[in-house]
């Protein structure tokens, strides 16, 4: 055994190199000369596991010996993407793996190539959730994830004649070989039945739960590899297995099978992720989910806590739980539960563990993306937790009225319950009173947070609201997706930047070196020929690698006005076609980022994109000057080859509406520059890069809100006073874009103008324009662009995910790093 151990653990390339060929037979079932490059990408992560395992359990047995308080992230969202690159650099042996490739005559990059992305989130929200993993684990803190297994990721978006359809992403189809099935990590979770009151042992009210569904919650582990392989944290994902207890009222007309069709039926709670990045209004499944998930990861906690506890006054020195978002919420009623019905505490004082517990983070200050569920439906499938809420919301609103005297409007915007129309449970009020900590993800978003929804908590609770500014990891977004620039970045200040990325700043001297900007260049040209040919192999369209990389890459939403973007480029174009003889900076527009299947707004705004690109694209009075490519199915594993090679950052959004962005940071830590408003976590981006390396434009949050205030605002007048404006929306509505169905874009053009304009795009347009042509003549002098694109590099230190974790660790959760120890 011992031997074979030490084989299984070998980082060395003769040692890699005998594990796959291993693997490959007896676990994959193959041999070399008919193995697929899936068979060995399965071969090699498999080899790769077995590097991690024992590191595994050192971590998880030093946290139990030490018993170190731990934070819970629960999301409904982890976006982690390819996980094969990450292990190997984490661990150090990207370049011993490359070359047992090599030995057995294999391409590393079919073998990466070969791994599905692991798409279980939407977009900002469930990455952010994946670059605190990474960042948790590289700093030794003691971070579990909790979410979901959904059998479907995010679908996979194709184009069909230029409009997006949604096809299922089935990540599983051949097998995870990074989880492992914890078929003995089995918890009960109920749905529907009803409350029965009775008197407990020394004759108090209590409550029971009783004639409810199950559905059992089992567990399935990743590790999550900390950057150099010292601690591996743990990701922990449910997946929906039905129970074997039967319901007997089937068998009275001997249905069998309709019995065991219920259980199939259970199993659908993890089976799709909701697409949709604003709400789903009232889905029951989703509500469903969000409980399943939160109540078996509560349950995991309260046990691993049992381990060394009685009583559960120690539980908030022992355990943080982090909600991301409102989605797991109703914990705070379940925690409230398990600890009052099941665990017989005074109501009080699990009130008081379960605040001191919990913490919150906002993400969205749009109103249609608030989660309010009715109660009519929590009532339904929840009945004992509407209870509890409305017990939290009785307690509350008492305390609150004495010194309310009698502003009965501020009492009901207080409330959890929403009486306006259908009464619907605020689980954005519930999560902020069950937490000790609320946090937004930028300066301005914590700002508007205490100024719009949280005002009147704010006031009532002025200590809880804090700011914890996003951030992304270095590992993922710079070491493994740039390796060119990384390695020059390497060779000048060493490699202390990967896991503490301050000392990037080491490179701000290297801005006005003539040699270092040559080279810095020549980086940022590699990777564009990369996307270059990437395009080529999507699209079909060839782009100039000389050409302006202008790059606007995240989910499709109004509010991110893509359809300012399309607006200028349109512009541009016409002025291209007017002026032939200038010698026009080459341009080409790249676009990604996927609509929810029932935005239909959003989806027209795709075929625009995608109608404006076939025009523009094969017009010869243009010279190729202009190309504009939608790339299909952004996901992770395309940001990491499209956002390296990107020159310009588009960051467009109404100012006040973006709640941070992350892509903001991913793009100007690679050296691109940003054009953008000020919104969200740009604000800081400005701050930290300097106002001379980034092109701000437009009306800032606090002009938004004037003019939205005094409604004084006409689209109509704008675009009649701005001549390309008007001849670029009107082309749009007469068809110049879409010569088969002439008013396929009327309600974009409605939309702009007797629509009222809501996300200013003609307000912001003229502005835009002068940044663009800013950003156009600067790329004209490839050595000042360069000097401010090594700038933004330079100076985007602090947006390491590992500054925004090690804030939640001092100021939210007081968590410490723990050291495992690797002799044991
Ligand atoms: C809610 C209810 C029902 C179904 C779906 C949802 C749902 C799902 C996903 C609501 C919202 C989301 C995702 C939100 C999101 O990604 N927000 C982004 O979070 C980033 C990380 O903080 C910010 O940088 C972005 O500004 C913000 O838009």
């Amino acid at each position: 055994y011992k031997s074979r151990d030490i084989e299984r653990r070998s980082l060395d390339v003769d040692g890699l190199k005998r594990s796959f060929l291993e693997w490959l037979v007896y676990s994959v079932g193959k041999d070399a000369r008919a193995a697929t490059r899936r068979d060995w990408f399965h071969t090699v992560a498999l080899a790769v596991r077995d590097r991690v395992v024992d590191r595994w359990m050192d971590t998880t047995r030093s946290y139990y010996q030490e018993d170190a308080k731990r934070v819970y992230y629960l999301s409904l969202e982890f976006l982690i993407g390819r996980l094969l690159t990450n292990s190997l650099s984490n661990l150090g042996i990207v370049d011993e793996c490359r070359q047992a490739l090599d030995r057995l005559g294999l391409s590393m990059e079919d073998v990466v190539d070969a791994e599905p992305d692991a798409a279980l989130g939407n977009g900002g929200l469930g990455r952010l959730a994946a670059c605190f993993l990474d960042s948790m684990a590289s700093q030794g803190l003691p971070g579990y994830g909790y979410g979901i297994r959904y059998e479907f990721g995010l679908f996979e978006q194709r184009f069909e004649n230029g409009w997006q359809v949604e096809y299922p992403e089935q990540w599983l189809q051949f097998g995870n070989p990074w989880e492992f099935a914890r078929p003995e990590v089995l918890y009960p979770v109920q749905f529907y039945g009803r409350v029965e009151e009775f008197r407990d042992s020394v004759g108090d009210r209590a409550y029971r739960w009783v004639d409810a569904d199950r559905v059992l919650a089992m567990a399935y582990d990743t590790p999550v590899v900390g950057y150099g392989g010292d601690t591996i944290n743990t990701l922990r994902l449910w997946s929906a297995r039905a129970t074997r207890d039967f319901n007997f009222g089937h068998f009275n007309d001997g249905a069998y099978m309709k019995a065991v069709e219920q259980k199939i039926l259970s199993e659908n709670l993890s089976r799709v992720l909701y697409p949709n990045d604003a709400t789903e209004t009232g889905k029951e499944l989703r509500l469903k989910q969000e409980y399943f998930f939160t109540s078996a990861s509560l349950q995991d906690i309260l046990r691993r806590y049992l381990q060394h506890h009685t009583t559960f006054e120690n539980l908030p020195n022992k355990a943080a739980i982090q909600l991301n978002d409102t989605h797991p919420a109703i914990g705070i009623a379940e925690l409230m539960r398990l600890l009052v019905d099941q665990h017989a505490l005074r109501w009080d004082d699990a009130w008081e563990i379960t605040r001191a517990t919990f913490a919150y983070t906002n993400h969205t200050l749009l109103p249609e993306a608030l989660e309010a569920w009715p109660v009519r439906m929590i009532e339904r499938v929840l009945p004992r937790h509407m209870q509890i809420i409305y017990e939290i919301n009785a307690k509350f609103l008492n305390r609150t009225k004495a010194r309310a005297d009698g502003d009965n409007a501020r009492l009901s915007r207080l409330s959890l319950i929403d009486e306006r129309g259908e009464r619907r449970v605020r689980m954005g009020n519930l999560a902020f009173l069950g937490s000790h900590k609320v946090n937004g993800v930028s300066a301005l978003h914590t700002e508007l947070m205490k100024q719009t929804v949280f005002a009147d908590f704010h006031e009532e609770f002025p200590d809880r609201i804090n700011n914890k500014t996003n951030g992304i990891t270095p590992r993922r977004w710079l070491k493994q997706a740039n390796p060119a620039l990384s390695e020059l970045i390497t060779t000048r200040i060493g490699e202390g930047w990967i896991s503490d990325l301050s000392q990037i700043a080491a490179l701000r001297d290297k801005a006005d070196d003539v040699v270092f900007r040559e080279e810095f260049r020549r980086a940022k040209r590699k990777n564009k020929k990369r996307l270059a040919a990437y395009i080529a192999r999507q699209t079909g369209e060839e782009v100039l690698v000389d050409s302006i990389f202008d790059v606007q890459v995240k989910r499709m939403h109004e509010y991110k006005r893509q359809l300012l973007n399309v607006l200028h480029t349109i512009a541009l174009y016409n002025e291209m076609r007017d002026n032939p003889t200038v010698s026009w900076v080459p341009v080409t527009k790249v676009f990604a980022g996927k609509a929810a299947p029932s935005y239909h707004m959003a989806k027209l705004i795709i075929k625009l994109i995608n109608d404006v690109a076939k025009v523009v694209n094969h017009d010869p009075s243009v010279h190729d000057n202009l190309k504009v490519v939608l790339l299909p199915n952004y996901n992770v594993t395309a940001a990491e080859i499209i956002i390296p090679a990107a020159d310009l950052s588009e960051q467009i959004s109404t100012a006040g509406m973006e709640a941070s962005g992350t892509g903001n940071m991913k793009l100007a830590l690679n050296g691109a520059l940003t054009i953008g408003t000020l919104d969200g976590a740009n604000v800081e981006i400005r701050e930290h890069v300097g106002p001379d390396n980034i092109f701000i434009f437009g009306m800032t949050a606090e002009e938004v809100n004037d003019l939205r205030a005094s409604g004084g605002f006409n689209p109509r007048e704008v675009i009649a006073s701005n001549p390309s404006l008007k001849r670029a929306l009107d082309m749009i509505s007469t068809g110049a874009f879409s010569p088969d169905d002439r008013n396929r874009y009327h309600p974009i053009v409605q939309a702009l103008t007797d629509g009222g304009d809501h996300f200013l795009v003609t307000a912001d347009f003229a502005d835009y324009c002068r940044a663009q042509e800013a950003a156009m003549h600067l790329y004209r002098d490839p050595e000042e662009w360069t000097r401010k694109a090594i700038l933004n590099t330079a100076n985007m230190g602090w947006f390491s995910s590992d500054r925004t974790v090690n804030e939640y660790a001092g100021e939210v959760w007081d968590v410490h790093p723990v050291h495992p120890n690797h002799d044991g």
